[in-house]
């Protein structure tokens, strides 16, 4: 595979390459992997940048049919953007894939737009570098706006989290259940919550439960990173389309306060770090779990349950032989570091 070819072709917006760099980020195989690497090394220093928006909900909340309207009001604005699917369960039925191909029917046949389903894939670490380098791949290839939908089943929206510049939250209107019922992690990660099916007949319990959104967020605690407002509670009705433009407005006011507070980019660099060091420990653990050092460390798991080894030494032994890392050196760095506190 030529990767100059492709990686000239992503820069130049091309939606198949695109997919095709997608698929290489996907792959579990040892060679793709060295040469998607080698492909985002190449992009890294594209002067494009997107707006990464993470958008979560529960299932039936309206994700899909929200994500087509405001895609398309994007679109319509001369704006490319990229849809990008996390679902760590792979739970997802045929009907729902077919679902979403009918609701995003005019945006994944708009040239302006990208859509990518998330893939068979179950292990959320595998989960969080694809979705962290398609994101990646979209903002090199220029889109203007990259969409990560999640569905609301615990962790998938934290990691989203870390690889977004925004984070909406679509909700359902209800009374006071449906408020206990959304996590107060996810709350907390949330930028703005948008309480959506603000029509007909929905209209009055979904502006009553905004208003209580609005109370409960008041009672958070407030963070840097928000402007006086922020985090928000506002209705918007996806299949009326009401309400699409003013929430753009208000996320384009959000990352905007940002960048000149300079949080948005202290944030990227943070998300940086961040996925550096989980990518370092589990490199770290994938060893643990692959022969020779698995086998190892039941036989000396055997050994320390028996009593002839002490646990430590045990650790120590495993730890020096299979990844040359001296016990003893952590030891000491640990003691290092609480020192000047003493
Ligand atoms: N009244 C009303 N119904 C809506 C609105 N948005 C979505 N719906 C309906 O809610 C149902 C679920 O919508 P989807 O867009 O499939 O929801 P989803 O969150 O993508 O669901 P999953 O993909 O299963 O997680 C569909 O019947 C939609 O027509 C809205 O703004 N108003
Ligand atoms: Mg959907």
């Amino acid at each position: 595979m030529d990767i100059d070819d492709l990686a000239t072709r992503i820069a130049a917006g091309e939606r198949r390459a695109l997919a095709r760099a997608i698929t290489l980020v996907e792959s579990g195989r040892a060679d793709h992997r060295e040469t998607a690497t080698a492909l985002l090394e190449r992009l890294k220093d594209r002067p494009a940048q997107a707006l990464r928006v993470g958008l979560s909900g529960t299932p039936g909340v309206g994700k899909s049919t929200f994500i087509e309207a405001f895609g398309l009001m994007l679109t319509g604005q001369g704006l490319r953007v990229a849809v990008l699917a996390v679902d760590p369960s792979s739970a997802r039925s045929g009907g729902s894939i077919l679902g979403d191909k009918t609701r995003m029917e005019h945006l994944s046949r708009d040239p302006n737009a990208f859509i990518r389903p998330s893939p068979a894939q179950s292990q959320l670490g595998g989960v969080a570098r694809r979705t962290r380098e398609a994101i990646d791949l979209c903002e090199a290839a220029g889109f203007d706006v990259v969409l990560v939908e999640t569905v609301g089943v615990g962790q998938s929206e934290t990691m989203v989290a870390e690889m977004t510049d925004l984070f909406l939250l679509l909700l359902a209107p209800g009374g006071g259940d449906e408020l206990q019922g959304v996590k107060r992690g996810i709350m907390e990660i949330a930028d703005i919550l948008l309480i959506n099916k603000a029509d007909g007949a929905l209209k009055t319990t979904a502006t009553r439960t905004c208003a209580d959104y609005a109370g409960a967020l008041r009672l958070l605690r407030k963070r840097v990173q928000d402007p006086d407002g922020f985090p928000k509670a506002m209705t918007v009705s996806a299949v009326e389309g009401a309400g699409l433009e003013t929430a753009w407005a208000e996320m384009q006011s959000l990352a905007e306060w940002r960048r000149t507070e300079g949080h948005f980019d202290a944030r990227r660099a943070d998300q940086a770090r961040f996925w550096f060091e989980a990518e370092v420990r589990e490199g770290l653990l994938a060893r643990l779990k692959r022969e020779p050092v698995r086998g190892a460390m039941t036989a000396l798991g055997r050994q320390v349950a028996e009593g002839a080894i002490t646990p430590t030494a045990a650790a120590a032994e495993l730890l020096g032989e299979y990844l040359q890392l001296d016990l003893a050196d952590r030891t000491t760095d640990q003691s290092r570091q609480s020192a000047p506190k003493a």
